[in-house]
């Protein structure tokens, strides 16, 4: 038992057992949970089936902890995977450094303007491209883009993509491929947008050769990965008596969808064999990119505003509640399937029975909370295209609306028995004076409809009346008999 034998910190450190990693191919920015589980493991395999320099370089833009965590530990981890028959570990090594942006900027820029890296990667999540959820541009008056207009060393993630490129440019050299794994719409096409946009403020010829040279590949990424909590570092060091400060936990199933247009190879190949490790190498991600956010984080995210509001900490908890459990199901059947078209060759009805089972697997653990954090940010791309398509073919959608009055009772930071919540967003101050400052329930939503960082006019005007009786119902009534009226 651990408790005997101390803290898991004196345990012995996992350390490297597959010899050094390959030479470094790959920036990523944004070394979290999620890209560990991901992308890492994927290109990891890609490299020992064909080979190839593409070790990862790792970039936390803020924070030291993962650097920290894994320096000791010579930059492996272990990836826990988590199925309903129980967990499997691998341990994975193509991690061959984490940088810490805001500690070294330089190190990092040095680092992607390496002739060696063809690809810098990013899961930023989706207020890291700082721009504004609505429209998708550029948003120039956050606080980081306009350091990053006036200075050679950057704070933002777009920031350090165009400051990069200016500097291989400089030195007479390719760009890199920018390769987006967050989920956000046309991730790549966004981008490209916002970097360009970016670069033109700086120096219209560096858009220029951006905008020629540049490739930004969309991708479609599927894992569910709950954040590590240190019960979990220690039942892991309990299990191996090894100590691993920074696992990963995941669940068996992985996808990921990118679109094949990559900087052409000018040293070594252009890309990692992704093909040989089941990555679908497609022309047009769109189809699979709506599959995915409509079908997956639509629904996630609807679960975890009313889960939370429903008393419910995870979404395995949540889906075992049968009035969420049929919510859900006449969601994806109802609302989002009819929305848009499926990828040719899916049968969409089954890729949402596999959704179910997914969030049933007992042996994730995924917060309500974790995933009801930054939904101004999320809920444009989630479920406002879903409804704006529905609405356009004259369909109702009382699942969804009632979703977006959840989110908009969460973000007023007190739950339905008065307690308050913990709001994690970017735009969590200006939405909870918004909300606290209208007397009722109209008011308030009226309040959060305008802002347009979120929802457009025509829209705001389209939900209203609908919004605002969900609202009162799920104020009124509470998460089950609201849930129970629409079903
Ligand atoms: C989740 C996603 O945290 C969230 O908002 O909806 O991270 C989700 O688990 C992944 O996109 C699954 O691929």
């Amino acid at each position: 038992m651990l408790m005997e034998a101390g803290l898991p910190g004196d345990l012995p450190r996992i350390s490297r057992q597959k010899g050094p990693a390959p030479r470094a191919g790959i920036v990523h920015l944004g070394l979290g949970a999620f890209f560990r589980a991901h992308g890492a493991i994927y290109i990891e395999e890609a490299t020992e089936i064909s080979g190839g320099n593409w070790g990862i370089i790792g970039v936390s833009l803020q924070s030291p902890t993962m650097r920290d965590q894994l320096s000791p530990q010579d930059f492996v981890y272990t990836a826990e995977e988590l199925g309903p028959e129980g967990a499997k570990l691998r341990q994975v090594e193509i991690v061959r450094e984490v940088l810490v942006a805001r500690e070294n900027p330089d190190a990092v820029l040095a680092a992607m303007s390496d002739p060696d890296i063809r690809i810098v990667s990013l899961t930023v999540t989706e207020k890291g491209y700082c721009h504004d959820p609505a429209t998708g541009r550029l948003n120039r008056a956050h606080p980081d883009i306009r350091h990053d207009v006036a200075n050679g060393r950057p704070l933002s993630a777009p920031g350090y993509l165009v400051r990069a490129l200016q500097r291989r440019k400089a030195a007479g050299l390719p760009p890199f491929t920018v390769l987006t794994c967050d989920n956000l719409p046309d991730n790549g096409r966004l981008v490209k947008g916002i970097v360009l946009e970016l670069a033109r403020e700086i120096d219209p010829e560096l858009a220029d050769w951006i905008e020629a040279e540049g490739r930004f590949p969309a991708t479609m990424v599927d894992r569910i990965v709950p954040a590590t909590k240190p019960e979990d570092v220690e039942s892991l060091a309990e299990k191996t008596s090894r100590f691993d400060a920074a696992p990963v936990l995941h669940e068996p199933f992985r996808q990921w969808v990118v679109e094949d247009d990559f900087v052409p190879a000018y040293c070594g190949n252009a890309r990692p064999d992704l093909a040989a490790v089941g990555v679908e190498l497609v022309g047009n991600v769109t189809p699979y990119e709506h599959m995915k956010l409509r079908m997956l984080n639509g629904t996630h995210s609807s679960l975890a505003y009313l889960g939370y509001l429903a008393g419910h900490e995870t979404i395995a908890e949540t889906v075992a509640d049968p009035v969420l459990a049929v919510y859900v199901k006449n969601l994806w059947r109802n609302e989002i399937i009819p929305s848009f078209t499926p990828p040719p060759g899916v049968d969409i009805a089954g890729y949402a029975d596999a959704l179910f089972a997914r969030y049933a697997n007992p042996g994730i653990r995924h917060r309500t909370w974790q995933i009801a954090m930054d939904g101004s940010q999320k809920l444009p791309q989630r479920i406002l295209g879903t409804l704006r398509d529905n609405l356009a073919e004259g369909r109702s959608c009382p699942g969804l609306v009632t979703a977006v009055a959840a989110w908009m009772i969460y973000v007023g930071g007190t739950d339905l028995k008065g307690k308050a919540i913990d709001v994690r967003d970017p735009l969590a101050g200006r939405l909870k004076t918004l909300s606290q400052g209208a007397p009722d329930a109209d008011g308030k939503v009226a309040a959060l409809l305008g802002v347009r960082d979120i929802f457009d006019a025509g829209l705001a005007e389209a939900l209203r009346p609908a919004l605002t009786d969900a609202y009162a119902r799920l104020k009124a009534e509470g998460v089950h008999k609201s849930l129970e009226a629409l079903a």
